[in-house]
């Protein structure tokens, strides 16, 4: 095992990384910027390296100041957290040549998952479902010919793009040069790529993906799937496991097609396969994520699984002592992301301080936070200060105390999400479990 590993993060991540450390008997190194000097993951933390100035570009983003902590500090590994240098290829391997194990998968394997073209034609080929579309899109000509194949209405989505970026929807052949040429320049000003390729718009679609867990040795696990259709702008606001879309037939295949996805790269390390989910129950390969995800708790408590511990556990070569045979999913999860923003103002963030902090509490219930009593929150980074999360034996008890936490959780100082959160769970859209990706934007 790793004697001592740098937490390239902060917020609750880094919080989460650090606690599985000191279980695990390993000691800690935390990097911050000149914002986070009061930081919680700073205060966790064995030891603590300033690495830059607030701008998460100048600090948490710099590749240099971060290696340069980690060999400097001596660590011998890296948790990226997730966001920030998570699926950075770059990133993964300047570790390597630095000797330092990047706690994800090779560098290789983050590039071409990055590469949604190559994704979806790694995919198709080994069996996966990927939406009916086209390969890249070289000019005009092409553009048209595809387009036509692929029918209408469709998406133009860029290569490098990925989380909602760089897309534009097509409603006819009169929109298509149009948005090719607006969608080519800003994948280009963007990911400083401008290659993009088509896919048949699907509606009303549910956004379903299923954790897996894969070590050195070639063994793969599915961890059951997560529901993440309720969200605003591709920003995530309550995330539950099982999906109520999901069914025991439909589970056995989506969760075959993520294992034949991670089997087709050699994935290691911990990783998610977003699919969507249409009325009919056909889904599709959309992307794959290369790192932990905000929303691992509902899997880490539907399983029981530790998704941090077995992440640093194969990163250092362990072999997985489970088979998927072992994985049982029991009761049902839901977790509410808690945003310092201000639903009355189109969700602006709010930073500031932090005057009064009560965490709602009782069995299943868990909190996870960089926050605490006087903290001041700074305006730099994500808006997200805390994930509420709940497990009980069945969905509408889960419903239920999610409510009550929801109810007894105290934030003073700053605007935040919760209120709006309480008054979603209690909606039949929710309660039913019907809600796809635009629920929110048709209430
Ligand atoms: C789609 C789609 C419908 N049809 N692709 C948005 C984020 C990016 N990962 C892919 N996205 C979508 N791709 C086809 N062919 C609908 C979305 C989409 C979406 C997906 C998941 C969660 C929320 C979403 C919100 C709007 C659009």
């Amino acid at each position: 095992m790793f004697p001592k590993l740098l937490i390239a993060n902060r917020g609750e991540i880094a919080v989460r990384v650090i606690r599985a450390c000191k279980e695990m008997g390993i000691s800690t190194v935390a990097v911050f910027s000149e914002a986070d000097r009061d930081a919680l993951h700073v205060s966790l933390a064995d030891e603590s390296v300033c690495i830059g100035p607030p701008s998460a570009s100048g600090s948490y983003l710099n590749m240099p100041a971060v290696l340069s902590a980690a060999v400097l500090t001596g660590a011998q590994a890296i948790h990226p957290g997730y966001g920030l240098l998570s699926e950075n290829a770059r990133f993964a391997e300047l570790c390597a040549q630095c000797h330092i194990k990047f706690i994800g998968p090779s560098a290789e394997v983050i590039r071409r998952m990055g590469d949604k073209d190559e994704a979806r034609r790694t995919m198709r080929a080994a069996g996966v479902p990927v939406v009916p579309g086209c390969d890249l899109v070289e000019n005009v000509e092409q553009l048209r010919a595809e387009a036509e194949k692929i029918g209408y209405p469709l998406l133009i989505k860029a290569r490098s793009g990925g989380g909602g970026r760089g897309i534009r929807r097509v409603d006819g052949p009169e929109e298509l040069e149009r948005a090719f040429l607006s969608a080519t320049a800003e994948a280009q000003s963007a990911f400083g790529d401008g290659a993009v390729y088509m896919e048949k718009l699907l509606e009303n679609v549910k956004h379903v993906e299923v954790q897996v867990l894969c070590d050195s040795h070639g063994h793969v696990v599915t961890l059951g799937e997560r529901e993440c259709s309720m969200q605003r702008k591709h920003q995530k606001l309550i995330e539950e496991s099982p999906s109520p879309a999901v069914d025991g037939a439909l589970r056995i295949k989506m969760l075959d097609a993520a294992a034949r996805a991670a089997r087709a790269v050699g994935y290691e390390g911990v990783g998610t396969v977003e699919f969507l989910l249409t009325k009919n129950k056909e889904f599709y390969f959309m992307e794959m994520n290369t790192r932990l995800q905000v929303e691992h708790p509902v899997t880490e408590l539907v399983t029981g699984i530790d998704l941090v511990k077995w992440q640093i556990r194969v990163a250092a070569g362990m072999e997985l002592p489970f088979r998927q045979d072992d994985i049982q999913i029991s009761g049902h999860a839901i977790e509410c992301r808690i945003n310092a923003e201000n639903p009355a103002e189109n969700f602006r963030p709010c930073a500031g301080k932090v005057t009064l902090l009560h965490v709602p509490g009782g069995p299943w219930v868990r909190f996870d936070t960089a926050l605490y009593q006087d903290y001041t929150i700074p305006p730099f980074y994500d808006s997200m200060i805390a994930k509420l999360i709940v497990h009980a034996p069945t969905r509408a008890e889960a419903i239920r105390k999610m409510q009550a936490a929801l109810c007894e959780m105290v934030i003073e100082g700053v605007e935040h999400t919760g209120w709006m959160q309480a008054d979603l769970i209690s909606e039949r859209g929710f309660e039913d479990g019907s809600y796809t990706t635009d629920y929110l934007s048709g209430r």
